[in-house]
């Protein structure tokens, strides 16, 4: 497929300097002549595990801007790759060959924010954690919050249909995500920046772009849902002396939680001990923590703090005595009383992507299992690369279902990944998991595709990619299998 597509030409370039200022396109080809090295950051990914060899850069300021630039490469069969904060980790945000990389940095504008429905409309470019902060004064928060946060834009949130750490509370994307304005591959502007919460009009076509990794088009502005910020939040840090007491702990902090529960997070030993040695940090002390092999953080948003702590106080005392005469299902537990220390415990769990980079070179699964099956598909895992490996690490999101294992290696090699894959995909099938629970297909999983999707969604989801791309310029090898 890509022997059709054309390779950037001096023209081309040329070209694009008549539609932005030189300050907004990186290239080696003239008229810019720019050093390969400047292009190293946008070629390669987060994890240093893909990298393309683009010769070209594109940082469009406006929705306009973005259309001729496709315009142009679907006359001239340029492929193109639609490039956010190239946060993601499943390769789909760096080009597999000479790709031109569309960057959205610069289109960082709030449109407007409505308080009273808390509606926010802004372009596709902004960094999610500066939406945040537009709108803390107004007391909202964004739907969703990633450990990404200060690199990650809304526009590739939207694109991987990020789930991250609030979504037990505030749902997906497909269900926050309002409108959307997104430019085709052929340069066309579908306008659906609507903010409304009910639009019964035919088909929801918004929807298809929210998780398409940039196969099916740019995504200029978003439509988004912000909820009202909540008037009183704790963090609960608890250390569980095996995984085995985790789903009653998780079932009793729903029950005695109930509708302030915002998020309940699991991390193994292994994470604890990964970032504990990464930045020294404690969440709780050594003597507390003895050999407990479990950990969890859940958060509590609510509209009264009194209120909130005594629900709190309900199960932990349940917790560390059960009314059924049962031993205590945790060893111990911190509760936030600061905001200083409510950071602090976020920041650990929110650290472990992070200290397993800096330890060494990372294959990622995020999968959907049973919670009850988090165990052991780690151990499973363990077991076979164990040996070849520096370290194993499992965490993840309970109250989505959704299990994070990552393998550290000192580097990546053939035969790890081939002991990887598809042992953990075959896992996955087996219980009809999901084989991408958050982060997408990108170039990493197409050929797995099929342990998740049955032969008529993907025959469907080529028919989709045709019918939007049929010149296939769109973010080329990416989810849909060749
Ligand atoms: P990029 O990485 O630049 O792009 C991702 C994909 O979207 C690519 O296929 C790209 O082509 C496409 N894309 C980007 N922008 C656009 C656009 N405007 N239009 C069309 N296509 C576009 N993910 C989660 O789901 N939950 C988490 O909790 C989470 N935590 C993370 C923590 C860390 C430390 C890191 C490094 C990553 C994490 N991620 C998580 C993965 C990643 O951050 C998210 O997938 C994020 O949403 C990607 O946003 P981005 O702007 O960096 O997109
Ligand atoms: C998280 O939950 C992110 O921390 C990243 O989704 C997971 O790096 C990972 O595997
Ligand atoms: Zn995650």
């Amino acid at each position: 497929k890509l022997s059709t597509l054309n390779k950037l030409e001096p023209k081309d370039v040329e070209h694009f300097a008549t539609i932005l200022p030189k300050t907004s396109i990186l290239s080696t080809l003239p008229p810019i002549h720019g050093s390969a090295d400047d292009l190293d950051p946008f070629n390669s990914d987060w994890m240093g595990k893909y990298v393309g060899q683009s010769q070209c850069v594109l940082k469009p300021r406006t929705t306009e801007e973005v259309s001729k630039i496709m315009k142009w490469c679907w006359e001239r069969r340029i492929p193109v790759v639609p490039q956010g904060g190239n946060t993601g980790l499943v390769g789909g945000s760096v080009p597999i060959g000479s790709e031109v990389i569309l960057n959205l940095s610069n289109m960082n504008k709030i449109r407007t924010f409505d308080p009273i429905s808390g509606i926010l409309v802004c372009d596709a470019g902004c960094i999610l954690e500066s939406l945040s902060e537009f709108l803390d004064p107004h007391k909202h928060i964004m739907p969703l919050d990633l450990g990404a946060k200060g690199s990650c834009q809304i526009g590739g949130n939207v694109s991987t249909n990020a789930g991250g750490l609030r979504l037990l509370r505030y749902g997906s994307l497909h269900g926050t995500v309002l409108g959307l304005e997104v430019v085709l591959p052929d340069g066309r502007v579908m306008d659906q920046l609507t903010t409304l919460r009910k639009d019964n009009t035919g088909y929801d076509l918004k929807q298809l772009f929210i998780g398409a990794e940039g196969t099916l088009g740019v995504v200029t502005g978003v439509s988004i849902l912000t909820p009202a910020a909540p008037m009183a939040q704790q963090a609960i840090f608890l250390a569980l002396p095996s995984f085995a007491t985790l789903p009653k702990v998780y079932r009793a902090a729903k029950r005695h939680l109930s509708e302030i529960i915002s998020a309940f997070e699991y991390f193994d030993r292994q994470s604890y001990n990964l970032v504990s040695g990464h930045t020294g940090a404690k969440a709780l002390e050594d003597s507390e923590i003895g050999d407990s092999q479990a950990f969890v953080l859940i958060e509590t948003s609510g509209g009264d703090a009194n209120h909130d702590q005594e629900k709190v106080n309900n199960l932990l005392e349940e917790l560390y005595e059960p009314a059924d005469g049962e031993e205590a299902l945790i060893n111990s537990g911190a509760l936030s009383q600061s905001a200083d220390q409510f950071a602090s415990l976020w920041a650990f769990r929110e650290g472990i992507a992070e200290a397993a980079g800096k330890s060494g070179k990372v294959y990622k699964y995020d999968i959907s299992v049973p919670v009850s099956e988090f165990v052991n598909t780690t151990n499973r895992v363990r077991e076979r690369v164990g040996h070849k490996v520096k370290e194993v690490v499992g965490y993840g999101h309970v109250g989505d279902g959704n299990l994070h294992i990552n393998v550290i290696a000192e580097t990546y090699t053939k035969e790890i990944e081939e002991l990887l894959e598809p042992f953990i995909y075959e896992v996955v099938a087996s219980h009809r998991g999901s084989i991408s629970a958050e982060h997408g297909i990108g170039k990493m999983k197409p050929q797995h595709l099929h342990y998740s999707k049955d032969a008529v969604s993907i025959d469907l989801m080529k028919k989709i990619k045709q019918l939007f791309d049929e010149r296939g310029i769109m973010n080329p090898g990416k989810v849909v299998p060749m």
